[in-house]
């Protein structure tokens, strides 16, 4: 590690160093980026991409008094080298380190926590409203990505701005890249302004004088640098009619032109947008040529880039795959996403069905509302959405899609912990946030073959229906040539028991499997059963065990409060059927980011932790066996 970074305590730490010297720190933090998330993985592409940025806004700016709202915030790990963080850098993303977002908990540099898009100007927004009731005097920066912009709630504050305060900062952090390339005619408008050559030209002697003069103090000097900070003004028609003044689009990676500049709009009493271009990987050619790949990724080669494939086809691949076979044979399917191609594996689908295809941007609310529009002509969308994105799109989820009984499908990728990106992308609550909502089918594969039949039945089923699948690879199953309809609300039966009925929800059916076979270690009769279903629920099924079981057990992938456990211990009590249950599920707590197993298992989702809740339920047998450790009663 190269020394001047060491030297960074604090932001006030580089507040001393030459442009110079900024320039090679900048060299170092990305040295640092490249070498330590080739062993942690992490949002390489959009921190590359960020640094003289961050380097100059801490530079001009003073955290924790001043406030700096990052998009996302996937793109604050250089914010983190710089305030404090550096020598735990390399923990990030590792159980018990630091997360890979901003979280109000780890610094009082960050103030403000996300890991979804599109929050940061309306954040910002209530600090500088909320700075000007209290009469403050501190900055509010808001750093936002091109693809924030494709975001509605961007524009919601973007309304608000102009009429709700004088002082706000926005900039705008334009690479022209989403995860995917950037879509829709707001990234088309600023392709336009980046590549107009009178606006270049124009910008290149005002940048360039700014920078001749930049730094130097006399005052005559400080005029003129204003001045040409004025030169970089272009009137944007878009941002111009919001209210804002837009200053741009200046070189986001020449750190001297970016400290003048903030210099001066630090002195705007207007709401100002600056418009910097940025390069998304710069200085590490494997993410200047993947893009797509090294926005985010798991451990790579520090030198060549290259990753560990997974060596087996994961839950979005198996959906992909499926969705290309259905769409053979249906010329009314069609797939949608919110800006995740790769995530979702829908870039597999596209090249097979091009027009059939569409991405609308970070837009969830949109990309459901415009699938109930096509429902209604006929259409059967697919909306690929990952859980924890599919919150946001809540309410058309009930009011367009369930209320109007349409035919969508939401396929719920990242269904249940989403790992090393922690509680923002963790997908534990859609269970209950769906399963309230009259007319929707929720299912939940336990493999990647009952994945393809689930999608097949929700491509025949005439009403709204989820299908939620976890992360990465499943059990390995084989898919079948052609799936088959499942009979929808039946369970399935996998092995036969009388004394107890454990219920394993997707994901967790093995789980469910193991405390099965523990149990029958102990000379108790064990039924497993894969629910399937969620909604509707195999009541014929709970009816016909609750006769002869002493228990029910059920394990979750997902939130008890409102989960499937509660599912089946309504439908008892609304059958009189009084039978004890036992409910395996995450508790209510956010939970961090870190390995799934061990999270597991903290939180009480283990065959371990049902056998001690379930022993209070067990009956005495005659002869327990000897080598138990568990005090069954
Ligand atoms: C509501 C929501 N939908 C989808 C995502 C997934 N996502 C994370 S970053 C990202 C792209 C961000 O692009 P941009 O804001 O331009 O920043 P860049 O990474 O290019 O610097 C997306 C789609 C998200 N975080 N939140």
């Amino acid at each position: 590690m190269g020394k001047l970074l060491d030297s960074v305590h604090s932001p006030a730490d580089i507040k001393r160093f030459s442009v110079a010297q900024l320039e090679k720190l900048a060299q170092e933090i990305r040295e640092t980026l490249i070498l330590t998330l080739s062993k942690t993985g992490g949002h390489l592409g959009p921190n590359l991409g960020v640094v003289e940025l961050t380097l100059a806004l801490h530079y001009v700016f003073e955290t924790p008094n001043d406030k700096f709202v990052f998009d996302v915030s996937h793109q604050a790990y250089v914010h983190k080298l710089l305030t404090g963080r550096r020598e735990r850098f390399g923990t990030i993303r590792q159980p018990g380190g630091l997360n890979g977002f901003m979280l109000r908990t780890e610094s009082e540099h960050d103030c403000y926590g996300a890991g979804h898009a599109g929050t940061s100007l309306s954040a910002a927004l209530g600090m500088a409203v909320a700075r000007d009731l209290a009469g403050g005097r501190e900055h509010v920066v808001a750093l936002a990505g091109d693809a924030a912009f494709t975001n509605g709630i961007s524009f919601e504050a973007l309304n608000n701005i102009a009429e709700s305060t004088n002082r706000l900062i926005v900039v705008l952090n334009d690479n022209e890249w989403s995860i995917d390339r950037n879509v829709g005619a707001i990234a088309k408008y600023l392709h336009k302004i980046v590549t107009n050559e009178r606006v270049s030209h124009l910008h290149g002697s005002a940048a360039k004088l700014l920078e001749r003069v930049g730094g130097k103090t006399a005052a005559n000097v400080v005029k003129r640098a204003e001045g040409a900070a004025k030169g970089l003004l272009w009137p944007s028609g878009l941002f111009e009619e919001f209210g804002l003044t837009y200053y741009g689009p200046v070189d986001g990676h020449n750190i001297g032109l970016l400290i003048e500049t903030f210099k001066f709009l630090k002195q705007q009493d207007r709401p100002v947008l600056l418009h910097a271009i940025t390069q998304k990987g710069r200085g590490f050619q494997p993410a200047l040529d993947k893009q797509k790949k090294f926005h985010g990724l798991g451990p790579y080669h520090p030198e060549t880039g290259e990753t560990k494939s997974p060596g087996q086809r994961t839950y979005s691949e198996v959906f992909a795959d499926t969705l290309v076979k259905l769409a053979n044979n249906n010329p009314k399917l069609v797939a949608i996403t919110g800006a995740m191609p790769n995530g979702t594996a829908l870039d597999l689908f596209r090249p097979h069905h091009p027009t059939k295809y569409f991405d609308v941007g970070i837009a969830e609310e949109h990309a459901v509302i415009f699938a109930a529009g096509m429902a209604t002509r006929g259409y059967k969308p697919f909306c690929a959405i990952y859980s924890t994105f599919l919150q946001r799109a809540f309410d058309p989820v009930v009011h367009d899609v369930c209320l109007q009984n349409l035919p969508v499908v939401f396929c719920l990728d990242r269904g249940g912990l989403s790992g090393d990106d922690g509680p923002t992308h963790h997908g534990l609550f859609d269970v209950s946030y769906l399963r309230g909502i009259p007319n929707i089918v929720h299912m939940d594969p336990a493999d990647e073959d009952e994945l393809a039949d689930m999608l097949y039945t929700a491509m025949l089923h005439d009403g709204p229906s989820a299908v939620r699948y976890p992360r990465g690879v499943g059990p390995g199953a084989d898919v079948k040539p052609h799936p088959v309809p499942l009979p929808i609300g039946k369970a399935k039966v996998v092995r036969e028991g009388d004394e107890i009925a454990v219920l394993g929800l997707g994901a967790l059916l093995p789980m469910a499997a193991e405390l099965a076979d523990r149990l029958e270690e102990r000379g108790y009769s064990a039924a497993v059963i894969n629910p399937r279903f969620v909604k509707p629920l195999d009541r014929e099924m709970l009816a016909e065990y609750a006769k002869k079981v002493t228990a029910f057990v059920t394990f979750e992938d997902c939130v008890l409060m409102g989960g499937f456990g509660s599912a089946v211990l309504e439908a008892l009590n609304e059958m009189g059927l009084d039978v004890p249950v036992v409910r395996i599920g995450w508790p209510d707590h956010f939970v961090e980011h870190g390995k799934v197993d061990q999270l597991r298992a903290a939180n009480g989702i283990s065959v371990e932790a049902a056998l001690e809740k379930l022993s209070p339920y067990l009956k005495p047998k005659r002869r327990p066996v000897a080598h138990s450790s568990l005090h069954l009663a």
